[in-house]
């Protein structure tokens, strides 16, 4: 396992199990913390060993209280605009990640770590989690997808309230709205994490990149585009040894045991 200066990473059976590792400033996201992500998200994306992952964060305070503001303070518009700044978070993390993953918010998911969250497959929250983007209270607005995704989330009139107010939503409104899908105590949400993980990491690893390249069409295309995109991967699908084996095995009343082919 790659040793990382700004995450932790680990393989428990067929999960991995990434953490944002900088509890001093409670888990800003800094160009160390992306290039590091990448190469892990990269590296759990190549190995055929590993069928789902999980994102949260270290210490018992935060999943990730945004963008690193340290990093930012000094930097002119010719320097963000010359690095394409905040680019790799879409282009080099998220979209080459074609496996599932859930983020497991542990605590603040502000600004970028709002936006971060929200790049997962779906988000799993403690009941001390807390969301916002606050970035117009810094003079600015988010930067990696935040006004976007989060419209998709929860809709207009929340995002307005987030976006334009900067106030903070606590884990009840933020399931209320739908931006996560589950709310569990605190002390059981890397078990409740892990637990959904290792359920997604036991089906037909094809079809669980199927289902997610389908549900993240319905972002992209009108609703007509959408089913018939949805019907073709099915129908590829049913090429699968894996449709063959799940179909059998549920007619013999057994369980399937997945190859991936
Ligand atoms: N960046 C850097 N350091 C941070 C950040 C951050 N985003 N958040 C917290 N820290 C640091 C603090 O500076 C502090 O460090 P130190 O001990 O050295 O002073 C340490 O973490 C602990 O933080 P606090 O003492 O503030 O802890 P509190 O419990 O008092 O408060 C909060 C917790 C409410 C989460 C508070 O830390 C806070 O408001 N943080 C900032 C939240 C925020 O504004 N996030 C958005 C950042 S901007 C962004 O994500 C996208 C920007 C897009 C801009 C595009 C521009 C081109």
């Amino acid at each position: 396992m790659t040793d990382y200066k700004n995450i932790l990473v680990e393989q428990r059976g067929n999960v991995t199990l990434v953490t944002l590792n900088r509890p001093d400033s409670l888990n800003a996201l800094n160009t160390g913390v992306l290039a590091d992500l990448i190469d892990a998200f990269a590296a759990y994306e190549a190995d055929d060993t590993q069928r789902c992952a999980v994102l949260t964060g270290s210490g018992d305070k935060a999943f990730a209280a945004g963008a690193d503001i340290k990093e930012m303070v000094e930097k002119d518009t010719a320097q963000f605009f010359n690095e394409d700044f905040f680019a790799g978070w879409t282009d080099d993390f998220t979209r080459r990640t074609r496996k599932p993953w859930i983020a497991a918010v542990n605590g603040f998911a502000l600004g970028g770590g709002c936006e971060v969250a929200m790049m997962a497959d779906f988000i799993i929250a403690s009941d001390k989690a807390r969301f916002g983007q606050p970035e117009i209270k810094l003079g600015v607005l988010p930067g990696m997808g935040g006004t976007q995704r989060l419209v998709r989330a929860v809709g207009k009139a929340k995002a307005m309230d987030l976006c334009l107010t900067g106030r903070m939503m606590d884990a009840a409104e933020a399931e209320a709205s739908g931006l996560v899908a589950r709310v569990v105590e605190h002390d059981r949400l890397l078990d409740e994490a892990m637990e959904a993980a290792a359920l997604i990491a036991s089906m037909a690893p094809l079809a669980a990149m199927a289902n997610k390249e389908a549900v993240d069409a319905a972002f992209e295309n009108t609703l007509d585009q959408g089913i018939k995109y949805e019907r073709r991967l099915f129908q590829v699908i049913t090429a699968t040894d894996d449709k063959t084996e799940g179909m059998k095995a549920f007619v013999e009343k057994r369980d399937p045991k997945w190859t991936g082919r």
